[in-house]
């Protein structure tokens, strides 16, 4: 434990005797006691009023703490340090305007499912709560409540350590999500009796405590996958969280049944496997008829479960540990309430090895179509078109994730980003961070910052040029940390591609496009890191290959024909027309 020694104030005529000397601790001290006591390790922040001295003394205590130069890409290395941990990712943060910055971060992790707490400094409440007009005045407690999972607020020292468990067990017990706790400037200050404070602080036991299934669920979902005809399993990046990766293998193994990986869960089985249907998507979720989902949600990236996606009527097998999960969308024939470890173990105890494995026909006809389909694809990258186009450069890309499985891939952009996932096959759990539940823009370099600092293992960024530009800054970051990040810029001119032109003809350029044959490379090169500028397959080859080995932060600006890819890549059909289009 940190503490501070009160001594009266010596002046020439007091001097004190040493056994008055009492030994205090303050808000500071109790805080990172706090969470060093629960296992935290990293500090993902930005300093300011109140919280500098926080960062300062973590620093000085062991803690890791990680700088940033906007906090929401520091809450976004908390959240998927949080998703690779299964501990909650801290993001701290000062007040109003730095609080509202990592609060973007903190929604998109709950959002996500990710557990993640944003300490905030907050100002003085007695002005805030008379709107007084305080520096960086806000109720922040009352901002961030609906977009978290749960918000909570110290106001004495004392209670620092009940503060910090409730904003642990909150983070990452059922379903896990982002927390607020609100830490106002005055806690930090406060000062009490060191062993009072010891004692106040709780380790927390068990934060994530196993929920078994009710066994009558389990023979309810293995009845109806026993009865299928044609049964597909969908992993979300929930069973990927869960960490329960051989048993999920060996479910998927010994039912036989075909199986589809959301973006996420990638890699929780290699995309190789001879099971998986990824290549085939659209015809195993139309055709299927029992769907088994395992932590995944039946939300818009999976067509709410209905409609033609979804094509011949089918009946739902799902395992969540939330149980307001089940119905959200469409009727859930079986549901499985519980940890995915627990409830997949459970199927496995009675799945045995002689579980009836699904009719030929289905089987045959999902890996013809996968077959047809892959070679298709081959056929597509192969090709070698000037300028490089998406595929030609995630050729690339795709063979050096195979020769190097254990690297991690952040991934965002709207072309990038849905090449990038149907291209790039992953081998591992855990390595593959996107755009997410929200298909937001910005998680890259937080995310990739996140993955370094946690893995301590090679990233790859793969970026659309205006998805970098989110968090385009933070190079400066990896290179401050000296973090092995590559970071790729498919560089296409502009947002979704770069050749719209202004209808009016004038000297403005369309909303969607950016200033032409821009070098991203050479902002890496201010803050001493490596660039690369690379117009062929063979050039980026080079280039990647060169980043890896050398460990460095390293950037490619990847030029892309400005005219490869689609509006919004495969989400067009989102974008609202108007009916009242001028000439
Ligand atoms: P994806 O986007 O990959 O389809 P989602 O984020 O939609 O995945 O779904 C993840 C689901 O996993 C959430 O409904 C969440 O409640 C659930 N989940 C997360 N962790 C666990 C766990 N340990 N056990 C059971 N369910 C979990
Ligand atoms: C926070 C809307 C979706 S995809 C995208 C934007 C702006 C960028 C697409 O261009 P990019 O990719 O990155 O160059 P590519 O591969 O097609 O060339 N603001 C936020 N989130 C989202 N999703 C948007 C805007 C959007």
């Amino acid at each position: 434990m940190s503490s501070v020694l009160e001594t009266p104030p010596a002046t020439m005529h007091n001097v004190a005797p040493i056994a008055e000397t009492r030994e205090l601790t303050d808000g500071f001290h109790l805080v990172i006691d706090a969470l060093k006591l629960n296992g935290i390790e990293t500090i993902y922040g930005l300093p300011g009023i109140p919280i500098t001295d926080l960062t300062r003394m973590a620093q000085a205590e062991g803690l890791r703490v990680i700088s940033f130069r906007h906090e929401q890409n520091a809450g976004n290395a908390a959240a998927i340090a949080g998703f690779l941990t299964g501990k909650p990712g801290i993001c701290l943060t000062v007040s109003a305007p730095g609080f509202l910055n990592g609060l973007t971060a903190l929604a998109n992790a709950t959002t996500n499912c990710f557990p993640m707490i944003l300490i905030s400094g907050s100002s003085e409440r007695e002005i805030v709560d008379l709107q007084q007009g305080d520096y960086e005045e806000m109720d922040q407690l009352a901002i961030a409540k609906p977009l978290c999972k749960a918000a909570f607020r110290v106001l004495h020292a004392e209670d620092i350590g009940v503060g910090i468990a409730r904003a642990i067990r909150a983070a990452v017990s059922g379903r896990p999500g982002g927390v607020y706790l609100d830490l106002p400037a005055k806690l930090f200050a406060q000062t009490m009796d060191a062993q009072a404070g010891r004692k106040s602080l709780i380790k927390v036991v068990d934060p994530a405590p196993r929920q078994i299934p009710a066994p009558d669920t389990v023979q309810r979902a293995l009845d109806l996958l026993k009865g299928a005809k044609r049964p597909l399993i969908l992993l979300g990046k929930g069973a990927a969280y869960a960490r329960a990766d051989e048993a999920i293998r060996t479910l998927v193994e010994k039912t036989g049944i075909p199986y589809l990986p959301m973006s996420m869960a990638k890699g929780l089985l290699p995309d190789t496997h001879p099971q998986s249907a990824a290549a085939t998507r659209s015809y195993a979720l139309a055709e299927a008829d029992v769907v088994l989902l395992i932590g995944a949600r039946l939300n818009w990236l999976l067509s709410h479960g209905k409609g033609k996606t979804w094509g011949k009527p089918k009946q739902f097998v799902q395992i969540d540990i939330s149980a307001q999960e089940m119905d959200s969308n469409v009727a859930i024939a079986a549901p499985i309430v519980g940890d995915i470890g627990s409830c997949v173990a459970s199927l496995l105890d009675q799945v045995g090895d002689n579980f009836p494995q699904p009719p030929k026909e289905w089987l045959d006809a999902v890996n013809e179509k996968k077959n047809t389909n892959l070679q298709k694809m081959a056929a597509t990258l192969a090709k070698n078109p000037s300028p490089m186009n998406f595929h030609s450069a995630l050729r690339v890309l795709r063979d050096i994730v195979k020769a190097n499985p254990d690297i991690n891939v952040v991934n965002e952009g709207a072309n990038t980003l849905d090449y990038a996932r149907a291209i790039i096959d992953m081998y591992q759990p855990r390595k593959r961070f996107d755009s997410g539940t929200w298909g937001v823009m910005g998680i890259g370099m937080g995310f990739a910052i996140g993955a370094a600092v946690t893995s301590g293992k090679q990233v790859l960024a793969i970026e659309g040029d205006s998805a970098f530009g989110f968090s385009g800054m933070e190079l400066e970051t990896i290179c401050r940390y000296e973090l092995p990040v590559c970071t790729i810029i498919f560089n296409n001119n502009g947002v979704y591609r770069g050749t719209d032109v202004n209808p009016t003809g004038g000297k403005d350029v369309a909303p969607t496009v950016f200033v032409k044959d821009a070098r991203y490379d050479k902002m890496i090169e201010a803050f001493g890191g490596i660039g690369y500028n690379v117009t062929t397959p063979d050039e980026l080859e080079k280039a990647v290959k060169e980043a890896i080995a050398s460990g460095k932060p390293t950037l490619i600006n990847a030029v892309i024909d400005e005219a490869a890819g689609t509006e919004s890549g495969r989400l067009t059909n989102l974008n609202p027309q108007s009916a009242a289009m001028k000439k």
